[in-house]
Protein backbone atom coordinates (compact mmCIF):
# COMPACT_ATOMS: atom_id res chain seq x y z
CA UNK A 1 0.00 0.00 0.00
CA UNK A 2 1.21 3.19 -0.99
CA UNK A 3 0.87 6.12 1.93
CA UNK A 4 2.51 9.08 0.44
CA UNK A 5 2.11 10.87 -3.09
CA UNK A 6 5.10 12.95 -4.03
CA UNK A 7 4.48 15.03 -7.13
CA UNK A 8 6.33 17.88 -8.13
CA UNK A 9 5.93 20.39 -11.60
CA UNK A 10 8.31 18.95 -13.22
CA UNK A 11 11.86 16.89 -12.88
CA UNK A 12 13.92 19.93 -12.16
CA UNK A 13 12.68 19.92 -8.98
CA UNK A 14 13.57 16.42 -7.99
CA UNK A 15 17.22 17.11 -6.45
CA UNK A 16 15.33 19.22 -3.78
CA UNK A 17 12.20 16.91 -3.63
CA UNK A 18 14.42 13.50 -2.72
CA UNK A 19 15.03 15.12 0.66
CA UNK A 20 11.01 14.18 1.05
CA UNK A 21 11.56 10.54 -0.18
CA UNK A 22 14.33 9.75 1.13
CA UNK A 23 13.00 10.44 4.75
CA UNK A 24 9.84 8.93 4.29
CA UNK A 25 12.81 5.74 3.36
CA UNK A 26 14.20 6.25 6.52
CA UNK A 27 10.80 5.32 8.49
CA UNK A 28 10.24 3.00 6.09
CA UNK A 29 6.96 4.77 4.40
CA UNK A 30 5.94 3.32 0.85
CA UNK A 31 5.74 6.19 -1.45
CA UNK A 32 5.25 7.08 -5.24
CA UNK A 33 6.84 9.91 -6.68
CA UNK A 34 5.31 11.83 -9.86
CA UNK A 35 5.76 14.93 -12.12
CA UNK A 36 2.26 15.98 -12.52
CA UNK A 37 2.31 20.07 -13.66
CA UNK A 38 -0.17 22.39 -13.16
CA UNK A 39 0.48 24.55 -15.91
CA UNK A 40 1.76 21.67 -18.43
CA UNK A 41 -0.19 19.00 -17.49
CA UNK A 42 -3.31 20.82 -15.76
CA UNK A 43 -5.39 17.50 -16.78
CA UNK A 44 -3.18 15.36 -15.55
CA UNK A 45 -3.00 17.86 -12.04
CA UNK A 46 -6.88 16.99 -11.64
CA UNK A 47 -7.03 13.18 -12.32
CA UNK A 48 -3.89 12.84 -9.84
CA UNK A 49 -5.80 14.70 -7.19
CA UNK A 50 -9.46 13.54 -7.50
CA UNK A 51 -8.06 9.70 -7.57
CA UNK A 52 -5.54 10.01 -4.66
CA UNK A 53 -8.14 9.43 -2.08
CA UNK A 54 -9.27 6.77 -3.89
CA UNK A 55 -6.12 4.83 -5.01
CA UNK A 56 -5.02 4.55 -0.68
CA UNK A 57 -2.71 7.61 -0.76
CA UNK A 58 -3.36 9.35 2.75
CA UNK A 59 -0.97 11.89 2.56
CA UNK A 60 0.41 14.02 -0.75
CA UNK A 61 3.25 16.37 -1.04
CA UNK A 62 3.59 18.66 -3.62
CA UNK A 63 6.67 21.03 -4.66
CA UNK A 64 6.93 23.27 -7.28
CA UNK A 65 8.99 26.64 -8.02
CA UNK A 66 8.32 29.80 -9.24
CA UNK A 67 4.61 30.59 -9.85
CA UNK A 68 4.18 27.26 -7.42
CA UNK A 69 0.34 26.91 -8.23
CA UNK A 70 0.37 22.91 -8.30
CA UNK A 71 0.15 22.63 -4.09
CA UNK A 72 -3.01 24.83 -3.71
CA UNK A 73 -4.63 23.39 -6.95
CA UNK A 74 -3.76 19.62 -5.55
CA UNK A 75 -5.15 20.35 -1.94
CA UNK A 76 -8.50 22.34 -3.74
CA UNK A 77 -9.59 18.80 -5.14
CA UNK A 78 -8.38 16.05 -3.12
CA UNK A 79 -9.68 15.85 0.34
CA UNK A 80 -6.06 14.38 1.82
CA UNK A 81 -3.50 17.10 3.86
CA UNK A 82 -1.56 18.27 0.98
CA UNK A 83 2.49 19.57 2.13
CA UNK A 84 3.68 21.93 0.09
CA UNK A 85 7.20 22.33 -0.68
CA UNK A 86 8.55 26.15 -2.44
CA UNK A 87 11.23 24.96 -4.95
CA UNK A 88 13.94 27.39 -4.87
CA UNK A 89 14.55 28.44 -9.02
CA UNK A 90 17.45 30.67 -10.37
CA UNK A 91 15.57 34.20 -9.97
CA UNK A 92 14.09 35.48 -6.72
CA UNK A 93 15.38 32.73 -4.14
CA UNK A 94 12.39 30.88 -3.75
CA UNK A 95 10.18 33.80 -2.19
CA UNK A 96 7.93 33.87 -5.60
CA UNK A 97 7.45 30.00 -5.06
CA UNK A 98 7.16 30.48 -1.29
CA UNK A 99 4.06 33.46 -1.67
CA UNK A 100 2.74 30.54 -4.26
CA UNK A 101 2.03 27.92 -2.01
CA UNK A 102 1.56 29.99 1.74
CA UNK A 103 -1.07 32.30 1.36
CA UNK A 104 -4.08 29.49 0.71
CA UNK A 105 -7.96 31.17 0.41
CA UNK A 106 -9.37 30.13 4.16
CA UNK A 107 -10.74 26.44 3.43
CA UNK A 108 -8.39 25.11 1.21
CA UNK A 109 -5.67 24.60 3.91
CA UNK A 110 -1.79 23.69 2.48
CA UNK A 111 0.98 22.82 5.16
CA UNK A 112 3.57 24.91 3.55
CA UNK A 113 7.33 23.97 4.47
CA UNK A 114 10.36 26.13 3.80
CA UNK A 115 11.86 27.36 0.92
CA UNK A 116 14.11 24.20 -0.20
CA UNK A 117 12.48 22.54 3.02
CA UNK A 118 11.42 18.84 1.86
CA UNK A 119 12.95 17.22 4.17
CA UNK A 120 10.86 18.09 6.69
CA UNK A 121 7.79 17.89 4.45
CA UNK A 122 8.83 13.96 4.40
CA UNK A 123 9.36 14.21 8.09
CA UNK A 124 5.57 15.75 8.61
CA UNK A 125 3.52 13.20 6.69
CA UNK A 126 5.55 10.74 9.19
CA UNK A 127 4.18 12.40 11.55
CA UNK A 128 0.49 12.35 10.11
CA UNK A 129 0.30 8.85 9.35
CA UNK A 130 2.29 8.58 13.12
CA UNK A 131 -1.03 9.89 14.31
CA UNK A 132 -2.98 6.92 13.84
CA UNK A 133 0.04 4.41 13.93
CA UNK A 134 1.08 3.56 17.28
CA UNK A 135 4.49 1.74 16.13
CA UNK A 136 5.60 4.64 13.91
CA UNK A 137 4.70 6.96 16.80
CA UNK A 138 7.34 5.32 18.63
CA UNK A 139 9.56 5.59 15.73
CA UNK A 140 8.90 9.32 15.39
CA UNK A 141 9.65 9.57 19.52
CA UNK A 142 13.25 7.62 18.59
CA UNK A 143 14.15 9.85 15.71
CA UNK A 144 13.49 12.99 18.40
CA UNK A 145 15.61 11.40 21.12
CA UNK A 146 18.04 10.76 18.29
CA UNK A 147 18.17 14.57 17.58
CA UNK A 148 18.41 15.31 21.05
CA UNK A 149 21.47 13.22 21.64
CA UNK A 150 23.26 14.27 18.46
CA UNK A 151 22.62 18.31 19.93
CA UNK A 152 23.93 17.09 23.51
CA UNK A 153 27.17 15.43 21.80
CA UNK A 154 27.75 18.52 20.12
CA UNK A 155 27.46 20.35 22.91
CA UNK A 156 29.87 18.06 24.98
CA UNK A 157 32.25 18.45 22.50
CA UNK A 158 32.22 22.27 22.04
CA UNK A 159 32.03 23.12 26.18
CA UNK A 160 35.57 20.66 26.05
CA UNK A 161 37.12 23.14 23.15
C1 LIG B 1 7.52 24.82 -12.05
O1 LIG B 1 8.36 25.42 -12.98
C2 LIG B 1 8.24 23.57 -11.66
O2 LIG B 1 7.82 23.13 -10.41
C3 LIG B 1 9.68 23.99 -11.66
O3 LIG B 1 10.11 24.37 -10.36
C4 LIG B 1 9.68 25.22 -12.56
C5 LIG B 1 10.61 25.14 -13.73
O4 LIG B 1 10.36 23.98 -14.47
P1 LIG B 1 11.36 23.54 -15.64
O5 LIG B 1 11.37 24.67 -16.64
O6 LIG B 1 12.71 23.32 -15.01
O7 LIG B 1 10.80 22.26 -16.21
O8 LIG B 1 6.27 24.54 -12.55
Amino acid sequence: MTDVGIIMGSDSDWPVMRLAAEALDEFGIAHEVRVVSAHRTPHLMLDYAGQAADRGLKVIIAGAGGAAHLPGMVASVTPLPVIGVPVPLKYLDGMDSLMSIVQMPAGIPVATMAIGGARNAGLMAVRILAAADPALLAKVRDFQDALRTMVAEKDAALSQQ
